[in-house]
């Protein structure tokens, strides 16, 4: 019976490996790769996805609550960035930037005050089918206007393609000083978990049926 039971927990582990898939591993300024894990909070569920909407896994990941090891990156307000993961994007769905400004450092920031999003890659639709942005790069940049200090860079990957089922987030979290910004409060901001939430349209989506229009869950993209 137990041996049993230690092969079923076994297959189950087995199964999850499999079944994640990309992890978002490095961030570095312009279109530079860098190194896994040098600027992005080490995640420990390997390539799996956050699938519960009220955990605080959704800010960091598994793993991804304080700095530990990681650096923060200095960055100026207005600097182009990228991030890179070990291997490219396969679900459809949208991929998101969102930013909170640390209370004190970044590697101590928890991630547990307010969001803002900077970008969204979304759907293009062209007679009746959608296509993605799925890559193994996403890049983007500082939002000039707001005040320089210390950030946690959040990316997410809402992996869609599966309709019925839980969607997946994929996250990865950077460690960033913003320097020469300006002093916009970006708004509307969002706390995470909350942000997101099971009646979405754009979590319930079913992408492959009358699928023609589409919207990102979480807030609207803050412009300067
Ligand atoms: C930080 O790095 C050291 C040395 O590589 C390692 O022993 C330790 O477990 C790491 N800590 C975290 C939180 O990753
Ligand atoms: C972030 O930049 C500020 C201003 O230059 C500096 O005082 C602070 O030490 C920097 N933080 C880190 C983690 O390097
Ligand atoms: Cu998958």
């Amino acid at each position: 019976m137990k041996a049993f039971i230690i092969q079923v927990i076994t297959a189950a582990f087995a199964a999850q490996g499999v079944s994640g898939h990309y992890i978002f591993q490095a961030l570095a300024k312009g279109t530079a790769k860098g190194a896994a894990y040098e600027y992005v909070r080490r995640n420990t569920n390997y390539n799996s996805p956050v699938t519960e909407l009220s955990s605080n896994d959704l800010r960091c990941n598994v793993g991804g609550a304080t700095g530990g090891n990681t650096s923060t990156l200095e960055m100026a307000a207005g600097d182009p960035f990228t991030f890179t993961l070990d291997t490219a994007v396969y679900h459809q769905g949208p991929v998101s930037l969102y930013m909170s400004k640390a209370p004190s450092t970044a590697e101590e920031y928890d991630g547990s005050g307010d969001w803002f999003k900077i970008y969204d890659w979304g759907p293009t639709f062209n007679g009746g089918q959608a296509s993605w942005t799925m890559k193994d790069t996403y890049s983007s940049t500082i939002p000039k206007c707001i005040p320089s200090g210390e950030y946690l860079l959040r990316i997410q990957s809402l992996a869609i393609h599966n309709p019925g089922a839980v969607p997946q987030f994929y996250i990865g979290c950077g460690q960033i000083n913003v320097s020469g910004g300006g002093s916009t409060t970006p708004s509307p901001t969002v706390k995470i978990p909350g942000a997101f939430k099971a009646t979405d349209p754009g979590y319930t989506a079913n992408i492959y049926t009358n699928f023609n229009s589409y919207t990102v869950p979480g807030p609207a993209v803050f412009r300067c």
